[in-house]
């Protein structure tokens, strides 16, 4: 049956058959494309994303809107144009409605994501980090949509934790008033993105793909509508040494409050500052973190497809 909309989609016809047939399919955003990273990096990293998917069972579906059209899965062209174009607008779920209606190009945040993936029915989405409580939310109450998406649409994000860059325990805490579901995998510890350890227990410790699976067929069965983070985190050999991240961190905040960033700027002027001040090391370490989570969402979607 169609849905109001389905016009506004354009599904590659390779998702749209594995949507069909009950197969696995794995959303991928596009504002670490546009907005996360620098090109050439960030086409090499969606380019190896959509392979990392592939090779472990599932369909991949890079998610973003291209002249006010919702793309379920890119292109070739499309993907190397998403890295190299400089107007593409950041969009969130308040962005979304205007962007389509005015024919822009957009990158789609964990939230927008979350929800154009819900519209063409995929549930599972493999990201960076999602994004959280910013530090000293107190003051400027920056906190992130990512968080409010989570507790209302029903897809399930695979990540490397939360930021350092932002506060972890607040977050935390937001997401139980919110009631998702927040699993580290493999471990205690809530992972810190370009750390295993944000020093934070999770609420949920799962060790295998499929325990993910079916943790969410029985939230999903029971209506228990909304999404769950699991925080995969950066095997040791990629991860930044946490003195190191730390100060670069904390000098990225400086520079950010000096330069009076603020709103949907700060994120990626705060990953970009911290590349240059860790010369290329958060980098390396985020793209190695985004192919991990790209595999593990593959392997929870192939769990869940063969739920039944
Ligand atoms: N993960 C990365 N790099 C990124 C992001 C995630 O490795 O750039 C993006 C996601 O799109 C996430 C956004 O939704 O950062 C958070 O932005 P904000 O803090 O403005 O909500
Ligand atoms: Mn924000």
């Amino acid at each position: 049956m169609s849905k109001p909309w389905d016009k506004y989609l354009d599904v590659l016809p390779e998702v749209r058959q594995a949507l069909d047939q009950g197969k696995a399919v794995v959303a991928l955003e596009s504002t670490i494309i546009s907005h996360g990273m620098p090109y050439p990096d960030n086409l090499d990293c969606a380019a190896n994303c959509e392979k990392i998917v592939r090779d472990h069972g599932a369909v991949p579906a890079t998610i973003a809107i291209l002249e006010g059209r919702v793309k379920i899965g890119v292109t070739r062209t499309e993907l190397e144009y998403l890295a190299r174009a400089k107007n593409v607008v950041k969009c969130s779920r308040r962005d979304l409605a205007a962007v389509l209606a005015l024919g822009q190009d957009g990158a789609t945040t964990v939230a927008a994501t979350m929800i154009l993936a819900d519209r063409a029915g995929i549930r599972f989405f493999a990201t960076g980090g999602v994004g959280g409580v910013h530090r000293g939310a107190e003051n400027s109450m920056d906190i992130s949509a990512d968080l409010t998406e989570l507790q209302t649409t029903g897809v399930c994000v695979v990540s490397a934790g939360v930021k350092s860059i932002l506060d972890i325990g607040r977050t935390l805490e937001y997401l139980e008033t919110l009631g998702v579901p927040v699993v580290a995998f493999g471990q205690n510890r809530f992972p810190a993105f370009y750390t295993p350890d944000s020093g934070f227990d999770a609420p949920l410790r799962m060790d295998t793909a499929a325990a993910v699976a079916r943790m969410l067929k029985v939230k999903w069965d029971f209506a228990l509508h909304g999404g769950a983070v699991i925080g995969n985190p950066i095997s040791v050999e990629y991860a930044v040494p946490p003195e190191r991240i730390n100060v670069a961190i904390e000098e990225a905040l400086r520079r950010a409050d000096t330069n009076k960033i603020t709103g949907k700027e700060i994120t990626p002027f705060l990953l970009d500052t911290v590349k240059e001040l860790t010369g290329g090391e958060s980098l390396e370490a985020n793209k190695r973190l985004v192919y991990s989570n790209a595999a593990l969402a593959a392997d929870i979607a192939a769990a869940f497809a063969a739920l039944g």
